[in-house]
């Protein structure tokens, strides 16, 4: 695949084919492990994901063929978060995730190797996984003083159930491929060389279906869950396709046009 950079970046590389965007973590030294620095750039490429409508679905995945990540990196964890060159903590993966969760079009999570950690809880928000023979998932917050709370452990548990996800959180235990599509945690499993190929497959798939549907469905998969924001998601996509009707543009016309709008002529339905 004849994969185009878009943007140059220190910590990951972010390239383009026939409508498909890949961020991949470029730490393979680490188990691409994140620093606040890596997540910037992650944030900044999802950014301009959501913006260029050429971009229809987008794949996160890690370098090297170990590790799809390993979390956040525990060498940059100081007192109160991870902490870059700007000497401030953060937990900016926070933002990410919220990213990754709400942008308008698919995120496949492509996993080799290592999703452990903050990086397992990376695979969990995206909308689809697909998983190579040698992926190994797990947490490890209570075994190196850390946890997510948020997605990482109220949507694990919507997805594996509560019993399951209890038990990958206080065991720490580590699970692989197969184990992981036996919970539910991981949509297929493919030998390591065809990872990337599979997971092109996938996305040519969704980018053949209808994208105001697929956009719809992602939100609406949201709302159940994410409470106001959920909604509020949900509610825009609707806004969206109420200002495509003429309903809509007869209401901003009339006030432009200084008259009275008139709704009667559209038609109602049961
Ligand atoms: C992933 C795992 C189990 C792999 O073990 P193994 O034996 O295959 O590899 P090894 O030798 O541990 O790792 C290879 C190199 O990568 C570094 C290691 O230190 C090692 O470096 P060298 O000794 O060769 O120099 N490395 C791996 N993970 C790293 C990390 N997270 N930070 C910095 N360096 C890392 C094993 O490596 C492992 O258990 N890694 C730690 C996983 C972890 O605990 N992650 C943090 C969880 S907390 C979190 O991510 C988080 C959160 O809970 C809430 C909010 C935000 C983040």
């Amino acid at each position: 695949i004849n994969w185009e950079t878009i943007k140059e970046y220190e910590d990951i590389k972010f390239s383009y084919f026939e409508g498909i965007a890949k961020i991949s973590i470029n730490r393979p030294e680490k188990h691409n492990a994140f620093r606040p620095q890596t997540v910037k750039e992650m944030i900044d490429a999802m950014a301009f994901c959501r913006e260029e409508p050429s971009i229809e679905v987008i794949i996160l995945t890690g370098e090297g063929g170990k590790a799809f990540c390993s979390g956040g990196d525990q060498s940059v964890r100081g007192h109160g978060g991870y902490i870059g060159d700007d000497h401030i903590p953060r937990l900016n993966v926070l933002d990410l995730q919220r990213m990754i969760r709400s942008i308008p079009k698919v995120v496949i999570a492509s996993v080799a190797g290592w999703a452990i950690g903050g990086g397992h809880v990376l695979h969990v928000v995206c909308d689809l996984t697909i998983a190579a023979e040698n992926a190994r998932f797990g947490q490890t917050g209570p075994k190196v003083g850390s946890f997510d709370g948020g997605f990482g452990a109220s949507y694990l548990a919507r997805i594996v159930g509560q019993k399951k996800a209890r038990e990958i959180w206080y065991l720490c235990d580590q699970y692989n491929a197969q184990e992981a599509l036996d919970m539910g945690l991981v949509n297929k499993v493919v030998p390591l060389e065809q990872l990337e190929e599979v997971t092109v497959e996938w996305c040519k798939k969704i980018q053949e279906k209808s994208p105001l549907a697929v956009r719809m469905l992602k939100s609406s998969f949201n709302a159940e869950l994410d409470g106001q924001a959920g909604i509020q998601e949900l509610a825009g996509n609707a806004t969206l396709l109420y200002y495509l009707s003429d309903e809509a543009k007869e209401g901003f016309r009339s006030f432009l046009e200084k008259r009275k709008p008139d709704f009667k002529k559209f038609p109602k339905f049961p």
